[in-house]
């Protein structure tokens, strides 16, 4: 199994942008329920995170699965729903809630399915963005960290199923001498 790596965002760095984003999206939103829909599984802590900063409204959680990258560091062009919503969005305020927008097929695929179910808006939010790897163009709104073209893992993040429970996100790396560098394990 690789190292985690060198540390890329600590969880102080996360837990202040995740602040600042509830923050926006509070002052955004008209009075009334807001559906944040997380994709799993990277979204979880996100997910857990941001719902529990915004203050100003009623908020409901659910969740879909999609799954694109296997245990591959590159999609698979493949997206596939494996979860679907429990709930009716129609006519309501959504807001999607991934970890990591990459090549945005992902997000792409979901938002047209998404706005097929004629929600009153949507908008996605996500808390890192690599723009440099943009195949699928995809309207983002919220975007907590720009970063390069890495691997990164961590904070919800995974490699091949692994670190997801790292409360920082790190840059992957195979080198053993960086083993667990910065990380808060
Ligand atoms: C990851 C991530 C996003 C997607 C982004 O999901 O959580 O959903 O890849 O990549 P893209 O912009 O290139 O489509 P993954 O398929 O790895 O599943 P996971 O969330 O369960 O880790
Ligand atoms: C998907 C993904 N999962 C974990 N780390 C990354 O850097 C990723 N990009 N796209």
């Amino acid at each position: 199994m690789p190292s985690a790596g060198r540390l890329l965002l600590s969880s102080e760095q996360i837990q202040k942008r995740v602040r600042e984003l509830a923050a926006q999206i509070d002052a955004d939103y008209a009075d009334g329920p807001i559906y944040l829909i997380s994709v799993l599984k990277g979204a979880f802590m996100f997910v857990a995170d941001l719902s529990r900063a915004l203050k100003k409204r009623s908020v409901r959680i659910e969740f879909m699965a999609i799954s694109s990258y296997g245990n591959q560091k590159t999609s698979s062009g493949q997206v596939k729903v494996t979860h679907d919503l429990d709930v009716n969005i129609e006519g309501h305020n959504v807001l999607i809630v991934e970890d990591i927008i990459d090549s945005g097929v992902t997000l792409s695929y979901l938002r047209r399915i998404l706005e097929q179910r004629r929600p009153k808006s949507l908008e996605i939010v996500t808390l890192l963005d690599k723009p440099e790897r943009r195949v699928a163009p995809v309207a983002v709104k919220y975007v907590g960290f720009r970063i390069p073209d890495q691997f990164v893992v961590g904070y919800g993040l995974d490699y091949a199923e692994d670190y997801r429970n790292l409360s920082d996100i790190c840059v992957l790396s195979s080198e053993p001498e960086l083993r667990l560098e910065g990380v808060s394990l």
